[in-house]
């Protein structure tokens, strides 16, 4: 495989997505069997493969995870695993999987979140950009290992293909801002319910078809950024679906949360706006608030009031500098 890292990048989303596929893997120079893999992971938005770690790796992970997931609600799992139990360290951080991101991804992989589950999730259909998203953008993958076989009776995990070229709905395109919740508790009790149900109609009206994933124990799934995917209910109570996530961002990227967030970063640059059918000058709004800032450019925390840019001109430049460095 070859996993030499480009030190340019040709557009700043991963290659996979980048508008300029084709032309980039008509150069890209790889192998047949990566070369097949690649181009799956661009047009479908997930990938199967043998992620080659050892048995005795699953087993340990499975084993040793499992006594840490409370047992109290059928939905249980334990998060970050990795600190205590080396071999979920070692799934997150397997040579194979960290290879096949860099070729996917043309960049560093960093693993950096674990979930162990004992059970399927039965997890509603979402997106992981929603949770865990980046700028650039789409530089964000999960990965997911069967720690045992995984059947159409015991809760597989669902996904969509071909949903992650959808556009990535942010909660302000579902009217919502994520600072309204104050806690973990208000954003998946309020929020995240309302983004499932509009993923949810999203998906009826646009007709998307879903498949669902049998593994074989010890296969992995990797998962983009924006690929819908969720969890099947549980046919036959009682059964165990081992399995281990691990979520990856890629090196040099602001990561965020979404639906902890609102879109509006104070570096936007701001028109004013006037209509011509009547001459009204048109205020910013986001929501009900509207913007304070009436001047035309980037958006600061502290306004400074109209008058005083207009003699912004009188102040000595080394004390203008100063206050701009000021206002950030
Ligand atoms: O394992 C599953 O059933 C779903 C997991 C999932 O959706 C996630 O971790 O984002």
């Amino acid at each position: 495989m070859n996993t030499t890292i480009p030190t340019e990048y040709t557009v700043n989303l991963p290659w996979t997505e980048s508008p300029f596929f084709e032309a980039d893997f008509s150069k890209a120079n790889l192998d047949e069997a990566t070369a097949s893999q690649v181009r799956h992971f661009a047009e479908q938005g997930y990938l199967i493969f043998d992620p080659q770690i050892p048995m005795s790796v699953i087993d340990e992970a499975r084993e040793q995870a499992e006594p840490l997931i409370p047992s109290t609600h059928a939905n249980s799992r334990i998060q970050d695993a990795w600190k205590t139990v080396s071999a979920v360290q070692k799934i997150a951080a397997a040579p194979r999987i960290m290879d096949i991101l860099r070729v996917l991804y043309r960049r560093e992989p960093i693993p950096f979140q674990t979930l162990n589950f004992a059970v399927g999730t039965q997890q509603r259909t979402h997106s992981d950009s929603i949770h865990f998203n980046s700028i650039p953008q789409r530089f964000m993958c999960g990965v997911w290992v069967a720690l045992e076989d995984v059947r159409n009776d015991n809760g597989p995990l669902h996904y969509f293909p071909g949903s992650h070229k959808l556009p990535f709905y942010d909660l302000v395109d579902m009217g919502m801002k994520g600072t309204v919740a104050k806690t973990t508790e208000e954003v998946y009790g309020k929020l995240y319910p309302r983004y499932e149900d509009f993923i949810a109609a999203m998906i009826e009206a646009n007709g998307l078809k879903k498949t669902v994933l049998n593994m074989k124990k010890g296969q992995a799934l990797i998962w983009s950024a924006n690929l819908l995917h969720g969890g099947e209910p549980i046919q036959t109570p009682g059964s165990t679906r081992h399995s281990q996530v691990t979520h990856y961002y890629f090196k040099d990227c602001i990561y965020y949360t979404p639906l902890r967030s609102d879109s509006v970063p104070d570096r936007l640059y701001i028109r004013q706006i006037t209509n011509i059918a009547n001459g009204e000058v048109i205020k910013n709004k986001y929501f009900d608030e509207e913007l304070s800032q009436t001047n035309e450019g980037y958006s600061s925390r502290m306004n400074i009031p109209p008058i005083l840019l207009r003699i912004g001109g009188l102040i000595p430049a080394s004390l203008r500098a100063k206050l701009k460095k000021f206002r950030g």
